[in-house]
């Protein structure tokens, strides 16, 4: 458990960035700057919230998130490692990895000359994870909250063989309400129709969303925009070291039987995510390090 007036002694940089506690035991971080206001939690090193000055959030956070200490926290940026989606072999490991919900270590902080703030976090290890996962494969995150936001997720395989993960960054993007906006950029890529059992298929065009959309875009390393014209904006998407793209709404059914996405959340989300998925699984050889870098910037 971390230690607010320790971190604020150590991390904080005046009312820019400060910590604090949220519902029962989560420890976040509020950044204010002239850039950006923003929320990270400690938590999976998971960004909750990022507003550019003059925007609204860029970040959906479900009205029903739960804040509760080893539970995953319904919005933000959920880091998904050292897998993605159900654990290949034993359906007993938690969906997505452990990443996302076990506390981090914060590196350090820092205002950087250009205005944006700088985290850096490591992931904690313990007898639990090593149950899940018995590699020594330290995973750090490096966070950059100003008028655009970057985040990079660096594994290092630092055993004698090759290892094998896959990854996410499982971004919750706010949208004014997904029937009205589409994704751009991932024309003619193949990709596996989670909601037509796998099934694998080529996107045409755009996509639009008129019901449950849940498909794993494969081979594809394209930058995505969600344009979004009720709010007269474009998120554009940006990625490096990612040949996955995941695009995610789970439209009513599914959200009523989430139990966390709030009365009609789903109308307001949408989750494009850059990762290495299915058989865009990353190998790392002994000694080396695999880099996932993403950045988001509104355009209006
Ligand atoms: O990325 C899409 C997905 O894999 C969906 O299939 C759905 O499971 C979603 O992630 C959310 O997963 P979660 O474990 O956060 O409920």
């Amino acid at each position: 458990m971390h230690d607010i007036t320790d971190l604020n002694s150590h991390f904080g940089i005046g009312e820019q960035l400060m910590f604090s506690l949220l519902g029962e035991n989560m420890v976040v971080a509020d950044i204010n700057t002239d850039l950006c206001t923003a929320r990270v939690a400690i938590q999976g090193a998971q960004v909750l919230e990022w507003a550019p000055k003059g925007q609204r959030s860029v970040i959906w956070l479900s009205t029903d998130a739960k804040f509760i200490p080893g539970k995953s926290i319904r919005g933000g940026t959920p880091v998904c490692w050292p897998w993605f989606g159900a654990h290949a072999t034993n359906s007993d490991y938690p969906a997505h990895g452990y990443a996302r919900t076990v506390d981090w270590d914060l590196l350090s902080s820092e205002l950087l000359a250009d205005g944006r703030i700088k985290l850096v976090f490591s992931i904690q290890t313990s007898d639990a994870t090593r149950r899940v996962w018995p590699h020594t494969s330290p995973l750090e995150c490096h966070i950059f909250l100003g008028n655009t936001l970057e985040l990079e997720l660096i594994t290092r395989n630092d055993e004698s063989v090759p290892i094998i993960i896959s990854e996410a960054l499982h971004t919750y993007f706010a949208v004014s309400d997904v029937r009205q906006v589409r994704v751009s950029g991932l024309d003619a890529c193949e990709y596996l129709d989670k909601v037509d059992n796998f099934n694998r298929k080529t996107q045409q065009g755009v996509i639009n969303f008129s019901g449950e959309v849940d498909r794993v875009y494969l081979a594809t390393e394209s930058k995505c925009v969600i344009d979004d014209s009720n709010w007269k904006r474009q998120i554009h998407i940006t990625k490096r070291g990612s040949r996955s793209t995941v695009v995610w709404n789970p439209w009513i059914d599914k959200s009523q039987a989430m139990g966390d996405m709030g009365e009609s959340g789903y109308l307001n989300m949408l989750c494009v995510e850059s990762g290495n998925a299915a058989s865009d699984v990353v190998t790392i050889e002994p000694a080396k390090e695999h880099r996932l870098w993403v950045r988001y910037h509104v355009e209006s």
